[in-house]
């Protein structure tokens, strides 16, 4: 015969429990990243971005070129991705270089989807 049969036959183990065992998975939740976005206006000097680039986003003289003309061209880009503490203190950074140099150049953060 069958153990299990055999088991139950005996009503040794089964204690009559009818509940839905809910399998979940272990969840490990990376956290949400975030776009700092340059924006562009008619003011602030291209060598300038340039130099903002180059400072706080670590990109190369020619990267750094790149995205400035794409700002100037296009309006806004993407000019890294980061965690929430990193973009806020990017943001901060390139806002407070602009107003000391009284540029208007503006640079905002955005949830990635
Ligand atoms: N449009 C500016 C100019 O013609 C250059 C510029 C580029 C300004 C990018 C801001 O984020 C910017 N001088």
């Amino acid at each position: 015969m069958h153990r299990d049969a055999v088991m139950m036959a005996g009503r040794s183990e089964d204690d009559g429990d009818t509940s839905i065992l809910t399998a979940t998975k272990p969840k490990t939740k990376r956290p949400p990243l975030y776009k700092v976005l340059l924006l562009n206006d008619d003011f602030t000097p291209m060598e300038f971005v340039v130099h903002v680039l180059e400072r706080f986003f670590g990109l190369n003289h020619a990267q750094a070129f790149e995205i400035m003309l794409t700002v100037h061209k296009k309006g806004v880009a993407v000019v890294g991705v980061f965690s929430h503490e990193i973009a806020e203190t990017k943001v901060a950074q390139v806002m407070d270089f602009a107003r000391r140099h009284q540029h208007p150049l503006q640079c905002t953060m955005e949830k990635e989807d």
